[in-house]
């Protein structure tokens, strides 16, 4: 190394510390940790990777600097976010687009001279006075091709405590830069106002400030997915906002599913049915190996939405959460050492240290004067898959794992049937993927219960052209066997309220296992093949124990094709304003639209799923 590099690291580092940095020999890291360190100007520097020591200190530096506080429970921990840092803030998050290159409108993005100079004024000095925290981890098995080395710097110890990955060394590093600003006496960002997320995306960087909540902050969930699909772009696979889980058959038989709904919309909670495994609940790389369609998870734990995990509905995590072990919970409520959050199926307290406050009580407003809960409803929990019962033995296979099945969802309550399956690659691609739409939910920062357009469900992580994105998902894998595509919608809604249990997913999993397999037949409904009634009835028994009756058939695969007609018009008034939506895209829902027109003036505009036995 330089001398005068030497020199800038070995003034606020250990010996440690250095001798992890000089073995890395990659000149771009120690750069972008010298700059770093010259920009935020902090005390001291250490340098961690994921070591069972290097874990235990970041760990204890966390409760420390009171960003974590402890439980009652071993291993449990709790943080604070700001309260108005409690999701993704998605109007200052941007993309740095260097002079000359064009980036699709509908992107967020500023100037990179301009971005680069406000973010280097919001940081500059941020670190005076604290421990600047190197952080190496991997995205993906170590060693595997999914693997993706990263760098991340933060002043945040719970934003280093929550990445649990081991660096292999490699060329093209992703670097995070991140600095929590100003903090209150609570140690959460106080400067909330001037929170950034701004994607470097022409230097693999991403650099934020002012804020703690993960997805704001955490290299290797959002801000890497960001990146990612860039990276995939310039190197021919996927990366995704998936889940992957294993659906388990008879006989032993292994289905692997991968699913695409929007944050809040249950990937968990999918990747998690009982009898099924886990493989993983968020981030999915797709690529070609050997001839096959495989996908990897890119994380070592689940980040998971806290409301509503109880006994009943998630078991496994339920578990998880109430013994000893890891755990950092994050905006529940908090009283005499014990967490608590709504849906928990215990009575919550009405009164305790939260989100809002350290004295909050039933009935406190928020500094904003609205009306507050006792946890927040984007309320987390993060945990590691080896804590896991349910996580498939081969969640970390190096080689990631064969996919079968596809499915896009989203909060759709009026239009889609619960389950249905495309009529082929392009067909699902492009009616199930590019035209998801979704309501939405407390996991980004505004109005929820809005229907939005949201691509494969990754628009806002999209970092490229969405007509691009799309024409990658129909060009993956052209030369293999692809998965079966479904669409699915949890949340069909009657009078306000939900038609499907949460757990009947269980059951649209097992119709599409048996879909895979060629084992039961489907009936066409003009925007897809849907299941029949005596299947449904049949695995609802076996899987859930309970009758599902021609009642219940009826009224959730009615085929309201006006609504189907209504959502084709939405979606062709986006794409005519997409510069590059693909030829496929177009023929797609031309196509759909004719079989509904036709539908329609044959069976009219409300189908009882029944009569479309006998159709033709
Ligand atoms: P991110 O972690 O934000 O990417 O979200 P996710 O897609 O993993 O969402 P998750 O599975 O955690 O579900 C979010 C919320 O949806 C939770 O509050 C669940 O209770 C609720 N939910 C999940 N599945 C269902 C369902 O089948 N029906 C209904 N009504 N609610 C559901
Ligand atoms: C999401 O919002 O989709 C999440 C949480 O999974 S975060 O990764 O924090 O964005
Ligand atoms: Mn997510």
């Amino acid at each position: 190394m330089e001398k005068r590099k030497t020199e800038i690291l070995q003034a606020r580092m250990n010996k440690e510390s250095y001798r992890k940095l000089d073995a890395l020999d990659n000149d771009e890291a120690i750069d972008f940790i010298i700059h770093a360190i010259i920009l935020c100007n902090p005390d001291q520097v250490w340098v961690g990777d994921d070591s069972s020591e290097d874990a235990s200190y970041i760990r204890n530096l966390a409760i420390e600097s009171k960003e974590e506080i402890p439980l009652n429970i071993k291993g449990h921990t709790v943080h604070f976010d700001g309260y108005y840092d409690q999701a993704r803030k998605k109007e200052v998050t941007k993309y740095l687009v260097p002079a000359g290159e064009v980036l699709d409108s509908k992107l967020n993005q500023i100037p990179r001279d301009e971005g680069i100079k406000e973010m280097e004024e919001l940081q500059k000095d941020a670190y005076k006075g604290r421990i600047m925290l190197v952080r190496f981890f991997c995205l993906g098995t170590p060693n595997s091709i999914f693997a993706i080395p990263c760098l991340q710097i933060t002043d945040s110890s719970y934003v280093a405590h929550s990445e649990f990955k081991r660096i292999k060394p490699g060329a093209e590093f992703f670097k995070y830069r991140h600095a929590t600003g100003e903090v209150d006496e609570r140690k959460t960002s106080s400067n909330w106002e001037k929170n950034r997320v701004y994607m470097d995306y022409t230097h693999n960087t991403v650099l934020s400030v002012n804020t703690q909540y993960a997805g704001n902050s955490v290299g290797l969930k959002k801000l890497s997915l960001r990146l990612a699909i860039r990276k995939a772009d310039r190197e021919g696979w996927l990366a995704e906002h998936m889940f992957i889980m294993r659906s388990n058959g008879p006989g032993g038989r292994k289905t692997y599913f991968c699913g695409a709904f929007p944050s809040a919309c249950g990937k968990t909670s999918t990747a998690m049915i009982p009898g099924e495994n886990i493989v993983g609940d968020d981030l999915a790389y797709f690529r070609v190996i050997d001839g096959q369609f495989r996908a990897a998870n890119v994380e070592n734990g689940i980040f998971g939405i806290i409301r509503d995990v109880n006994t009943q509905d998630d078991p496994v995590i339920f578990d998880v959460l109430t013994k000893p072990g890891e755990v950092i919970f994050s905006n529940c409520l908090v009283k005499d050492g014990k967490p608590y959050w709504m849906g928990m199926g215990e009575d919550v307290p009405d009164n305790g240290m939260n989100h809002v406050s350290i004295n909050w009580h039933e009935g406190a407003k928020g500094p904003d004067g609205k009306a507050t809960t006792p946890s927040h409803k984007n309320a987390r929990y993060t945990v590691k898959m080896r804590d896991l019962v349910n996580a498939d033995p081969d969640w970390d296979n190096p080689a990631g794992l064969p996919v079968s099945g596809i499915i896009y969802g989203g909060r759709d309550s009026d239009t889609s049937v619960p389950v249905r399956e495309a009529y082929s690659w392009e067909h699902g691609i492009c009616t199930m993927g590019a035209m998801l739409e979704s309501e939405t939910t407390s996991a980004t920062i505004g109005q929820e219960g809005v229907r939005v357009w949201n691509v494969m469900s990754n628009m806002d992580f999209l970092s490229m052209s969405v007509g691009r994105y799309i024409q990658n998902n129909l060009d993956f894998a052209k030369e293999i066997k692809r998965p079966k595509v479904f669409g699915t919608n949890y949340f069909l809604k009657k009078g306000g309220k939900f038609l499907n249990g949460k757990l009947d997913k269980a059951v649209w999993i097992k119709w599409m296992e048996k879909r895979v397999r060629n084992e039961v037949d489907a009936v066409d409904c003009g925007y897809g093949l849907i299941p029949e009634y005596e299947d449904l009835k049949q695995l609802f028994k076996d899987t859930l124990q309970k009758y599902y009756s021609e009642e219940q058939y009826a009224e959730q695969f009615a085929i309201n094709i006006n609504a189907c007609l209504a959502k084709l018009d939405r979606m062709e008034e986006i794409y005519a304003t997409v510069d590059d939506t693909p030829r496929v895209m177009k023929d797609e829902m031309a196509a759909q639209r004719k079989r509904l027109e036709k539908l329609k003036s044959k069976m009219g505009e409300k189908i009882n799923p029944f009569d479309l036995y006998k159709g033709e």
